[in-house]
């Protein structure tokens, strides 16, 4: 079978939520030369990409999205230690958490492998977080990037609150801040105070690169 058709398969395997054979694909495609990266990149995170677009277009519903991201995980801990030993490929670190009122997961984990396998080392810091959470981790973790999760519009606006704060302490120039969830908008992000802003985790990984000089 060519590496295409594994590829193919993989993510076919996602968006037709096929818990019991994830596993043996995801060996296969490795097995056949594919690398990590390109098991994650192009396979399993092209097959939520896609069931992203269907729940966008009302084919399918969140249940449906919950059992694809636990295929898309069954997956990816197979790749992801494979990908953790190589440090070459790292472009950035970035500190990733819900803003203050914000309980969604699921887009955040949808994001997070979507970077991880794009170089960008990522650190969770969770959801609905208080906006020193952040201060803190900038010091301690020394990122290049803060991730924003805020899926509802009252936490997208609560941007421009952490931002002041991150600011107040002094950490502004030391990161390069993005907001992401299906609420955002890049211009009001910016007006709040952050650099950017994505509803879709392919495309953030564009502008990421953007921000950190890498594209
Ligand atoms: C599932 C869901 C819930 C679940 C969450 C379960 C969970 N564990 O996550 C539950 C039921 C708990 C819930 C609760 C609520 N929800 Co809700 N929820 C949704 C729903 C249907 C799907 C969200 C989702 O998972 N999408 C799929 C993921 C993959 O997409 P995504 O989040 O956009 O993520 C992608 C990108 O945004 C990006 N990305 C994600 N994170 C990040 C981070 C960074 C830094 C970057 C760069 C990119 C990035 O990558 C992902 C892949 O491309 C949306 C509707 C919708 N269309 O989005 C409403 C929605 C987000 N919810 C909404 C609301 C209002 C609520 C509630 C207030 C409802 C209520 N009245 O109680 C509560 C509030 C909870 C809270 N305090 O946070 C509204 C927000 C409206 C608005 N604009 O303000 C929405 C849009 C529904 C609607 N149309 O009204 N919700």
């Amino acid at each position: 079978m060519s590496q295409t058709n594994h590829i193919e398969k993989l993510a076919t395997a996602i968006e037709a939520m096929d818990m019991a054979g994830i596993s043996t694909l995801v060996k296969d495609a490795l097995a056949a030369g594919l690398t990590p990266a390109e098991v994650l990149s192009k396979g399993l995170s092209e097959g939520m990409r896609r069931v992203g677009v269907k729940f966008n277009a009302g084919e399918v519903y969140m249940p449906e999205v919950l059992v694809a991201c636990d295929v898309y995980f069954a997956g990816l801990n197979i790749v992801r230690p494979l990908l953790a030993t190589n440090d070459e490929t790292i472009i950035g670190t970035m500190v990733l958490g819900n803003i203050h009122g914000d309980i969604h997961t699921v887009g955040k984990q949808v994001a997070m492998p979507v970077f991880e396998a794009n170089g960008i080392r990522v650190i969770d810091l969770g959801e609905n977080l208080n906006d020193n959470v952040f201060v803190e981790a900038i010091k301690k973790h020394k990122p290049q990037l803060v991730g924003l999760g805020t899926y509802m519009t009252s936490t997208f606006m609560h941007t421009a609150e952490t931002v002041r704060v991150i600011t107040e302490a002094g950490l502004r120039d030391q990161v390069k801040i993005i907001c992401g969830g299906p609420a955002v908008d890049a211009e009001a992000a910016r007006r709040m105070g952050a650099d950017d802003a994505a509803d879709d985790a392919w495309e953030a990984v564009e502008k990421i690169k953007k921000l950190l000089g890498r594209a």
